[in-house]
């Protein structure tokens, strides 16, 4: 049985000496292989006395185990330290230039937010964000929407499972971008100009409705802006966005929890031959709604209203997009089809049309 003793030691010594996986490999055949000397000793047993078969069979058995387990965790240890050093040595700088410009491509989403946050950083508007999941208070009920407003049934809202279920207000997927303005209203002192283009997410799907989309509110606070300030600025961004510089815009009175008085914005079209055209043309289609800040929302948000007040608006960016480009179908945004982005995707060194500047914002 010392051979037995002295062939585990060997091989058990060899194992953990091996400083590869190929050494490995060459011990697991010379021991564990149809050849190996652990795999003789195994078969040997049929050959021994019978009285000594079964005391024998269990001896070798372990040994091929304790081999088999060796061997596995020996290359566990190698694996890692290969992967490690795999780690250590392969840098990949991701914010190195690419070096082909042919293969990769913008999403228009993308590119349309950059196009957008690009106009309005022209007029002196700066970018905020904000997190996806949201508490219901600033998601409805600091812009004017107590619970037991009908308003809020029109919203289908995802709700998040809450870490303290017992707490007042639930977690949401934010429905508007509109909490990133609250918490910057909460924040910091008018006057207040910012945009807030992300994604915001309703329990809505169908040829018009994704699950997520995208959307861009703007808010301006200060002491004098109003409604013809708020006019002037939406002329100024649609003619700009959409490259058409006598682009006519008409406000249509509406309502809106969170401003007052509100209006919905048309931009004038054709749609001639079932054809959609931008344009000074005689048809209107609808883009966006806006309205002054609701007093209400000035409060909530610390601020007085009988000194500041301001405008805000908001529009969905996929649905600019689509007009700006011809997407026809909402839903392959999100389909992730190469073919489709390749079509509709814009090379890296596609500049926002007025990041040098049009006729509207000299
Ligand atoms: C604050 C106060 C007021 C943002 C506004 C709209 C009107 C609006 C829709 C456009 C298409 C949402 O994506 S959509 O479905 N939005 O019509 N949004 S006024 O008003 C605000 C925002 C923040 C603090």
């Amino acid at each position: 049985m010392s051979s037995v003793e002295n062939l585990k030691s060997s091989i058990l010594q060899s194992i953990s000496a091996a400083d590869n996986l190929s050494a490995l490999e060459e011990i697991r055949i010379s021991s564990l292989g149809k050849k190996g000397s652990v795999t003789a000793l195994v078969k040997s047993v049929s050959e021994l006395p019978a009285d000594e078969r079964k005391a024998a069979g269990a001896l070798f058995n372990s040994l091929k185990s304790m081999v088999s387990d060796a061997i596995d965790a020996k290359k566990a240890e190698l694996d890692a330290a290969s992967l490690l050093s795999r780690l250590k040595d392969e840098k990949i700088d991701v914010s190195a230039p690419v070096r082909s410009l042919d293969t990769g491509r913008i999403h228009p989403i993308s590119q349309t937010i950059d196009e957008i946050v690009s106009i309005f950083a022209n007029m002196g508007f700066s970018v905020a964000k904000g997190p996806d999941i949201e508490s219901e208070y600033y998601n409805f009920e600091a812009l004017n929407l107590p619970s037991s407003h009908p308003a809020r049934d029109m919203q289908a809202t995802f709700f998040v499972p809450d870490a303290e279920p017992e707490s007042l207000y639930k977690t949401v997927l934010r429905t508007q971008t509109s909490p990133v303005q609250i918490h910057a209203m909460l924040d910091k002192k008018p006057p207040i100009r910012i945009i807030t283009p992300g994604r915001t997410y309703r329990c809505d799907y169908d040829q018009t409705h994704t699950p997520m989309f995208h959307q861009v509110e703007g808010l301006v606070i200060d002491e004098t802006s109003n409604m013809s300030h708020l006019k002037g600025c939406l002329l100024d961004f649609l003619r700009a966005f959409f490259a058409i510089d006598d682009l006519p815009i008409r406000f249509r009175a509406s309502y809106f929890p969170f401003t007052e008085p509100s209006a919905e914005v048309d931009i004038g079209c054709s749609k001639k031959d079932g054809k959609l055209k931008m344009g000074n043309f005689g048809d209107w289609l609808e883009i966006l709604g806006c309205g002054m800040v609701h007093p209400n929302v000035l409060s909530n948000c610390g601020i007085d209203p009988q000194k500041y007040q301001g405008f805000a608006f908001g529009m969905g960016i996929e649905r600019i997009a689509m007009l700006k480009y011809g997407i026809p179908d909402l839903r392959t945004f999100f389909d992730s089809d190469l073919r489709w982005l390749r079509h509709y995707g814009f090379l890296p060194l596609d500049i926002p049309n007025s990041a040098f500047g049009n006729s509207l914002m000299k």
